[in-house]
């Protein structure tokens, strides 16, 4: 129970007021960790402090900051994987993306296979905002894009269906045990926040590669690497446990937040 107990100190020292409430997630927490050791990775992540303060606290639908055109002083500066050179990848870009599809799995009713002529005719919605990357830069870019809600209304998702992951076409990292392709995972408020998009779309022209064309998550209420790129598929789930390490992305894999609130 040391989880418990450092939670506990913590939650002691700063945020009394809220220790409450929290602290009885904490208990249901153990309860299920204690059934299955397995689950708790996940468990730890999706209710984490910060996760569960922050939902608490904020109202679901709150919306990030939005600028204007004259905050835009700089291109959009790509990060992480900027040019993949996977097969399929390098295959769809000399096709002009005319073979790609987005496909929409796990749990819903609908399962969808969207080619970017069709994500295109969804209504789509543009905002100005700032991108905050963990390395500890931001900048300020204009996105366009399908609203991951109406999709995901679309594909009829299952009640039981708690998170969105996304599977990305590019290798991020060679290793003697294989390939790791980057994903990312996020819960539904945030799947159907009306800021959440598939961006298609980056200042007025169409998304480059080097920022993850054709497809790639605007997330705008967290963190830069939980926007993920080269997006193929979207897979509604009720347990991240499978995928990558079990911790719901590649740099939470490596120790980062699973929830990256900003
Ligand atoms: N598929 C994929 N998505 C990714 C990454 C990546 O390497 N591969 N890097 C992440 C990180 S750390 C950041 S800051 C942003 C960078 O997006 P940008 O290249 O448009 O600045 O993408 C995120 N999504
Ligand atoms: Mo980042």
């Amino acid at each position: 129970m040391t989880m418990k107990l450092s939670r506990r100190g913590f939650l002691t020292g700063s945020a009394v007021g809220l220790s409450g409430v929290a602290l009885s997630g904490c208990d249901a927490l153990d309860f299920v960790a204690d059934r299955d050791g397995k689950v708790r990775g996940i468990l730890e992540g999706a209710n984490s402090l910060t996760y569960r303060v922050q939902r608490l606290l904020m109202s679901p639908d709150r919306l990030a900051p939005e600028f204007t055109q004259a905050d835009i002083r700089q291109p959009m500066r790509p990060n992480g994987v900027t040019s993949p050179q996977d097969e399929h990848y390098l295959s769809l870009v000399s096709g002009g993306f005319s073979a790609y599809r987005l496909e929409v799995t796990g749990l819903v009713d609908n399962p969808l296979s969207l080619d970017l002529e069709t994500i295109r005719a969804i209504p789509s919605r543009t905002q100005i905002t700032r991108h905050d990357c963990v390395e500890g830069w931001s900048c300020i870019a204009k996105w366009t894009g399908a609203p991951l809600r109406a999709i995901l209304d679309e594909a009829r998702v299952k009640p039981q269906a708690r998170f969105v992951v996304f599977h990305c076409l590019d290798t991020i990292e060679r290793s003697l045990s294989g390939e790791v392709k980057y994903y990312e995972s996020i819960d539904m408020i945030d799947a159907r926040h009306p800021q959440t998009i598939l961006a298609y779309g980056l200042n007025d022209a169409a998304l480059p590669v080097e920022n993850g064309a054709p497809l790639r998550v605007r997330v705008e209420r967290q963190l830069g690497y939980k926007m993920a790129k080269y997006v193929r598929g979207i897979e509604l789930v009720d347990d991240l446990t499978p995928f990558g390490l079990g911790k719901g992305g590649y740099w939470e894999d490596r120790g980062y937040e699973w929830y990256a609130g900003i």
